[in-house]
């Protein structure tokens, strides 16, 4: 077959896939999801499921208007304001099963929020967890859902942060401040989709690798930029202000956070991952995001609890698990605990 044939046919596959998203969890990566695919594909069927304390930003009760302001290395510029389909979880006026549910909470989020869905989960349903630390929740939830669906993982290195008041307007402002790469687990015409949106996807039949190295990522960019207090291309420079002698650089110490990662992934799975490609992985994210608040950040500067524990935290413990000490991540997770009681 030709190209332009080959072309052509994932096309025409692509146009027979109209199956329903529905997206739990409407927090900057749910958004800018939900934004995206709206604005490729206007008359796609997508649509936002809300808390019932986001009552307010519903337009008409049925819609949401979402503006996505693109930055840093992105190069669309202009602001665009999107109205999204929405509903409230618990309000929805129809019961039929969910076909497609992305799942984009905080990772200590996703099962009580399934919980509350939990009746329109059926066999058919593909659920899709975009959450960080999917490592560390894939089995509870399994757990929870048994044979009831399919999970499909996900994972992204996209960058956006929420810009507005959580109160008092009616628009939700997000940031996509990093164009990243988004992967999903054995999906073909989903990933076709995602990637017809501009988010950059993939699939393949299994995406454990990247999320090793998309977790070897968040150990090092979340918890430094809530220490921090800055964005992910700030680092280096607030790091470097705190004067630290030379023989412990940034290089030095991302490069200990990493081995402990790269320790415990080489125990649970039996395969290599060698240290100077996670940090080379963990420098391409940082340039590619380095105008974004990372997620952790945001939940410092609203006073919300952190995902620390399903990132060092997961290491550490899957570590003591097979008798691998992780102190530089232990210390990393006392540290941003701490932030809470200050
Ligand atoms: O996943 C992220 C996060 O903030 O949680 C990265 C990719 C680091 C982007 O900020």
């Amino acid at each position: 077959m030709t190209s332009a044939s080959q072309q052509h046919a994932t096309n025409a596959a692509f146009f027979d896939f109209q199956e329903p998203i529905h997206i739990l969890g409407a927090g900057s990566i749910g958004l800018l999801w939900a934004a995206s695919i709206r604005s490729a594909l206007p008359s796609y069927p997508v649509q936002l499921l809300l808390r019932k304390n986001h009552q307010h930003r519903l337009l008409g009760g049925s819609k949401v208007a979402i503006c996505v302001q693109a930055k840093h290395n992105i190069t669309r510029r202009a602001p665009r304001t999107v109205q999204v389909p929405a509903a409230l979880i618990g309000e929805l006026n129809q019961k039929r099963p969910f076909q497609n549910l992305f799942v984009t909470t905080k990772a200590h989020q996703a099962l009580p929020a399934l919980t509350t869905v939990v009746d329109r989960i059926s066999p058919q349903t593909r659920i899709i967890l975009l959450c960080n630390g999917a490592l560390a929740i894939r089995e509870t939830l399994r757990e929870f859902l048994k044979e009831r669906s399919r999970i499909h993982l996900a994972m992204t290195t996209h960058g956006a942060y929420r810009d507005d008041d959580d109160d008092d307007d009616e628009l939700y402002h997000v940031v996509h401040a990093g164009y990243g790469t988004t992967s999903i687990e054995d999906y073909p015409a989903m990933a076709h989709l995602l990637d017809l949106a501009g988010l950059n996807c993939t699939t393949s039949l299994t995406l454990d690798r990247e999320l090793w190295y998309k977790l070897a990522a968040n150990c090092v960019i979340n918890p430094l930029t809530a220490l921090y207090r800055c964005r992910n291309g700030d680092i280096r420079r607030l790091y470097e202000q705190r004067n630290h002698p030379p023989e412990s650089s940034l290089d030095v110490y991302m490069m200990e956070i990493v081995q402990e990662v790269s320790m415990v992934a080489h125990q649970m799975t039996g395969q290599e991952y060698a240290v100077e490609s996670l940090q080379t992985y963990v420098e391409t994210v940082i340039k590619a995001t380095s105008a974004n608040q990372s997620s952790m950040f945001q939940d410092v500067l609203a006073g919300r609890d952190t995902e620390i524990d399903y990132l060092n935290g997961f290491i550490v413990q899957q570590g003591q698990q097979r008798g691998l000490s992780c102190p530089v991540n232990q210390q990393l997770v006392k540290d941003v605990l701490g932030l809470r009681n200050r």
